[in-house]
């Protein structure tokens, strides 16, 4: 599969991934697609509909319990948090039946997946709505493999209760084909904050590191006054605030294939497990070149991080965020192993916290692109309603007219960000390549959601490869509301 300008995937992909007795010979190709996307009303649509979907999501108001005195109400997938587990082998045809009782419109986005524009679950792209009180199907190829998402892709604005603030996300396994296993146990960790809520305090980001480049740092500092941003005082991994819920019950010896996904609606994470390393081996669901251990994992929201960690440390340990205030507000999970009696799980914080995507790469030369597409993204404090808002190349959206791709063509995507905030930039529907990151180049980490540091600078290549209106903007759900979105469309 031709991904990035230089990379092929291959089928050394996936080392670590399940077997599964549901399966699509390698190389068989899959059915043509039905119609992508249909309304359905009436009997004899959903009948038919019935015999034929893999997965139903109910779309509607629930209740989490995060803590025994902590219960929040919010919007989830079939009631559930995070919803329900999708895994399906990948090449396969999956037709997802989506109801919503909720009385507005919703959007499932399939993140990470190469789906067409009308199945991708965004409005910019043209992507039909789930109706209030109505049902809609989603049918694609499950392609490619590896650990993907799905979330609401409903803009939010002002209303906190919306979109990404909600509980409405779930990990979506596309399985690889060939996989031998090797783990004795596989985890699903979604980070998550609650209750979110608008503040000119920058308290609770992690603040970016001043050994960093920086190579869009202005000579004169931005002196205006912090706009309106989104913070939030709860925080859970999955559905419980740290010590709520179950442990993660392991074994000396034993190798726990985490599964990491950030659906936070606003905050970059690091997680770290004292006395242990996270042996990387794929970012975004995509196999890196050089797997490595490291002992913090960085991950924005929309990114995921699989990662294997050999349980040789015997205690029962917190595995949670750095910053002390996340972890005490509930981002974390105690790890117990067998026949420990310590009464009080331990938190140290890890050795090293640098966290650098291209350890995970290749050095390779790479073809020049055809095309370099420079973006400079800035930020202006404050703007109606006081609430910060974002320009693209000195604009906000809309501005599909700047933005376009000759299908087959290779670009490069140079992302400048000009802003003093690190930002998850992901393109739908497409994988792009990590070819430099603040002037050190990489090859061969195919990604959907890069961080671009703090007055930073990202290039990625891409094919385009994959026609149709495409979306690509900041993770953050207030900042791609507020203006940090693009729309590349094929010409
Ligand atoms: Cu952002």
């Amino acid at each position: 599969m031709r991904l990035g300008c230089a990379t092929v995937i291959g089928a050394a992909a996936g080392q670590l991934r399940p077997a599964l007795a549901e399966s699509v010979a390698p190389g068989q190709v899959p059915a043509p697609l039905q119609p992508p996307m249909m309304a359905t009303s009436g009997r004899d649509a959903r009948d038919a509909i019935k015999g034929a979907t893999d997965f139903t999501l109910r779309i509607a108001p629930m209740i989490v319990e995060l803590a025994p005195q902590v219960v929040i109400t919010t919007i989830g997938y079939s009631n559930k948090v995070p919803g329900p587990l999708l895994r399906v082998r990948e090449g396969r045809r999956v037709t997802v039946e989506v109801v919503n009782d909720t009385d507005v419109p919703e959007y499932v986005h399939w993140h990470g997946l190469l789906v067409p524009s009308e199945v991708d679950g965004a409005e910019e792209e043209g992507t039909p709505p789930v109706p209030p009180h109505g049902r809609r199907l989603y049918q694609f190829v499950a392609k490619p493999a590896g650990s993907r998402w799905y979330h609401s892709h409903t803009a939010a604005m002002m209303d906190m209760h919306r979109g990404s603030y909600t509980g409405q996300f779930g990990f979506l396994m596309v399985d690889f084909a060939n996989d031998p296993g090797l783990y004795d146990q596989e985890v699903f960790l979604a980070l998550r904050e609650w209750e979110h809520f608008l503040t000119t305090m920058d308290q609770d980001e992690e603040q970016a590191d001043p050994n960093d480049p920086m190579p869009e740092k202005p000579a004169n500092p931005d002196q205006r006054p912090n706009g309106l941003e989104v913070s939030a005082p709860l925080y859970s991994i999955n559905d419980k605030m740290l010590g709520a819920g179950e442990p993660l019950r392991v074994k000396s010896g034993q190798r726990i294939l985490m599964h990491l996904l950030n659906a936070s609606a606003s905050q970059i994470h690091r997680i770290g497990l004292f006395g242990h390393h996270f042996q990387v081996i794929a970012l975004d669901g995509n196999p890196v070149p050089a797997p490595q251990p490291v002992d913090v994992i960085e991950i924005a929201p929309g990114e995921r991080v699989d990662a294997v960690v050999e349980m040789n440390f015997p205690g029962v340990w917190i595995l949670g965020e750095l910053r002390d205030a996340a972890r005490q507000s509930g981002m974390g999970i105690v790890v117990e192993y067998a026949n420990q009696v310590q009464p009080r799980p331990q938190w140290l914080p890890p050795a090293k916290a640098r966290w650098d995507y291209t350890i995970f790469g290749k050095p390779a030369p790479r073809p020049a692109p055809d095309k370099t597409i420079d973006m400079i993204f800035e930020k202006v404090p404050g703007g109606p309603h006081g609430i910060t808002h974002w320009l693209v190349n000195g604009k906000e959206y809309p501005h599909e007219r700047e933005f376009v791709f000759r299908q087959g063509g290779c670009y490069r995507l140079l992302i400048n960000n000009r802003s003093d905030d690190s930002h998850p930039l992901h393109m739908h529907r497409h994988l792009f390549e990590l070819v430099e990151l603040n002037g050190k180049p990489t090859a061969g980490i195919m990604k959907d959601t890069v961080i671009v540091p703090a007055f930073g600078r990202v290039a990625v290549d891409l094919v385009a490869d994959q026609p149709g209106l495409t979306l690509f903007h900041c993770h953050i759900q207030q900042h791609m509301d507020f203006g940090f979105m693009a729309l590349f469309r094929y010409a």
